[in-house]
């Protein structure tokens, strides 16, 4: 849900308490320090130290536009990946290196909205290789690379607005999709808001992601202007298909909590996408300008670099019969999830009395028989009692999104009553309930959207935490909660904080990423333009105005500390490659007065910093990452003189470096102790 937090708070956290009294679970009031796990909780969630978790689990940072990486069954926070959010904490989107992956055609874009991890499959099957993950606001997808836990890549999605449907995958990874929530007037046409139905239109990309550093939008189907909300793919027998959810069908562009909320049904939108490609291929597409943002973060020179695209290939399904159906389905139908055979999508009607199952061979018969009920926008409407499954009576209220557990058993959180609803797949009658505190979004099971669900716990992400924690203020943490499905019965187990707000999360077995991890960038490998592999290689050069200083920093100095020659007016830029070659031997740079952020350096890698001093001064720099027992010996200091001065360029080296250089150039005479003259320009 996007609805603003604590506007949910009002609406829907008071019918929380209204459904506890229509015969569902109790509102806070009654569960304020009940001890509601089992006897035997504690064991099962319990990780000795010193022993790992058995799964990573990936939880969206919703609107602080992050990706927290837990460990299960602990709840344990394991890391923090900076994704489409400045983070000072590591300098991502401050350092000169990581800028340019936050460009967009809207210039350099600090935040975003970020709802869905979702891991790269083969075979239908988590493979640890990548995460990728969604912009709302600006529409984006990213990926991250698993062996560094690293944004490696971000594409900008155009003609779209609110990518929110977005970035399922399909079995193989060779797509990724972004669906537009808002529908949006194509090439930001200036239209009046009330033309709505003529002008807005919605689109649903394909875009390319089984090749790392070359993600790029293959194609877009233009859809008809409704709110598109999630999808997944097809597997098994469904594989080449892709299913969204639609909402506000009315087409209201006002008012949408009550004039979306008319039509008992919406549709879930089936796209054939392999006979999109055909269609392609076939020349049907059409290549239609639009401006938007490919950015790519080089691992070996750590340096982002932003490439503007001019085009992208349209396809209008009018034109390429069979390509997109829509399926009735009631009401304002949020998450659609297909289960682990392929064989039935399940839809979350967010305002339904039933959780509607469709069936994917009902539809391709119906699609053969052409059991239409007429069509919108060129685009068959089949009809709902053609393709339908089952329907599961009485789930609770506000269902939103359904995982699976491989056993035929699937799980849909409910939003209104607050609770984790189990049911079975072909019968769809209920098996069991679990209340959850409170409010549940997504819920999330190891690979519980993928073929071989792991299975053996539910999480549960929910959006109102009060009464969980010790109270922190008018803003609480949000609250995760762990539950136990390896028996017939739900068993609560653990609640967590979780920060920002977490929508969708993912997780696999540790085994899967473990053992792949980077331990540190190789310094020999190391491309940056910055970069010193020794101590030796640092100094300080001018350019006009501009001064470049590269230094090495390793336990426990900077080389050179010591920096003279930078005048008012200059730019400077630290380049401070760590050159440590060691696991998690990190080092952080800061200096007085940046007004961007400190940097830190993994061991291995360069990262840059622009300080443009304000006052002539002696500015300190340290290192900001407590490296070892001399690290509050880690400093040095930069001398700013009046522009114009005299005071000669000069990078201050250590004893070491002042012999790995006399080493260097032996035979010459070195007759500077107090310092190393630098090469470069002097005024
Ligand atoms: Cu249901 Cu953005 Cu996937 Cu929130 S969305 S809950
Ligand atoms: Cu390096 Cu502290």
């Amino acid at each position: 849900m996007t609805t603003p937090k604590h506007l949910r708070t009002l609406l829907l956290g008071a019918a929380t308490c209204a459904a506890a009294g229509l015969a569902f679970y109790a509102c806070s009031t009654t569960t304020a320090g009940a001890n509601l796990a089992s006897g035997d909780a504690a064991s099962k969630v319990y990780v000795p130290p010193g022993q790992y978790d058995q799964y990573y689990a990936f939880l969206s940072g919703g609107y602080n536009g992050q990706i927290g990486v837990y460990g299960l069954p602990s709840g344990r926070l394991l890391k923090f990946v900076s994704v489409f959010s400045q983070n000072p904490e590591t300098g991502w989107g401050y350092n000169e290196e990581t800028k340019p992956m936050l460009q967009t055609t809207y210039g350099n874009i600090p935040w975003d909205d970020s709802h869905h991890p979702e891991l790269s499959q083969t075979n239908g099957v988590p493979d640890g290789r990548w995460l990728f993950i969604n912009a709302n606001n600006t529409p984006r997808v990213a990926r991250v690379d698993l062996t560094t836990f690293e944004t490696t890549e971000i594409l900008q999605i155009p003609n779209s607005a609110g990518g929110h449907a977005s970035p399922f995958t399909t079995p193989d990874s060779k797509y990724i999709v972004s669906a537009t929530r808002f529908s949006i007037p194509m090439h930001n046409a200036d239209v009046p808001i009330a033309s709505y139905k003529q002008n807005f239109k919605g689109t649903v990309s394909f875009i390319r992601a089984d090749q790392p550093g070359k993600m790029d939008i293959a194609f877009q189907i233009l859809m008809p202007g409704y709110n598109y909300d999630l999808g997944h793919a097809g597997k098994g027998p469904s594989d080449g298909w892709f299913f969204f959810t639609t909402y506000n069908t009315e087409q209201a562009n006002e008012k949408l909590e009550l004039n979306a909320s008319q039509n008992d049904k919406d549709f879930m939108a089936a796209v054939n996408y392999r006979a999109a490609e055909q269609c392609i291929a076939q020349g049907k597409g059409k290549s239609i300008p639009s401006e938007y943002y490919h950015n790519v973060l080089d691992e070996k020179s750590g340096q982002a670099t932003s490439e503007k695209k001019t085009s992208v290939v349209t396809l209008d399904p009018t034109a390429c019969p069979g390509v997109v159906y829509f399926l009735p389905t009631p009401k304002s139908p949020h998450g659609v999830d297909v289960d682990p055979s392929g064989e039935y999508m399940v839809a979350g009607g967010k305002l339904a009395t039933v959780i509607p199952v469709h069936s994917f061979s009902k539809m391709i018969k119906a699609i053969a028989d052409k059991q239409f009920d007429g069509s919108e926008y060129g685009i068959p409407v089949l009809k709902y009692s053609a393709t339908i499954a089952g329907e599961v009576q009485k789930p609770g209220l506000g269902p939103l999104h359904t995982e699976f557990d491989g056993k035929g058993n699937a799980y849909t959180s409910m939003f209104i009553s607050s609770e984790i609803v189990k049911w079975k797949l072909g019968t769809w009658e209920v098996l069991d309930r679990m209340p959850v505190y409170y409010s549940v979004g997504h819920l999330m099971i190891p690979g519980g959207d993928s073929k071989k669900p792991w299975g053996q716990y539910v999480l549960s992400l929910n959006k109102i935490t009060k009464d969980r924690y010790l109270p922190t203020g008018p803003e609480l943490a949000q609250s995760a909660q762990l539950i136990d499905i390896s028996g017939n019965k739900m068993k609560m187990l653990l609640d967590f904080p979780t920060i920002g707000e977490p929508h969708y999360a993912q997780a696999l077995p540790a085994e899967l990423i473990k053992s792949r991890q980077l331990k540190f960038y190789k310094l020999a490998e190391n491309s940056s333009t910055g970069v010193v592999r020794s101590e030796s290689e640092g100094g300080i050069t001018r350019t006009g105005k501009r001064v470049d200083i590269k230094m090495a920093a390793i336990r426990s100095h900077f080389a050179p500390d010591n920096l003279e020659g930078v005048q008012l007016g200059d730019t400077v830029y630290f380049h401070v490659t760590n050159i440590e070659q060691d696991w998690d031997i990190v080092h952080g740079f800061a200096v007085q007065g940046a007004e961007n952020a400190e940097l830190i350096m993994a061991p291995g890698a360069t990262r840059t910093l622009k300080w443009i001093p304000k006052a002539t001064g002696v500015y300190p720099f340290y290192c900001t990452d407590f490296c070892s027992a001399l690290h509050q010996e880690m400093q040095g200091y930069v001398r700013v003189s009046p522009a114009g001065s005299n005071v000669p360029l000069m990078a201050n080296v250590s004893k070491k470096a002042q012999a790995q250089m006399a080493n260097a150039t032996a035979g010459r005479k070195d007759d500077s102790h107090a310092g190393h003259q630098a090469s470069g320009k002097e005024r």
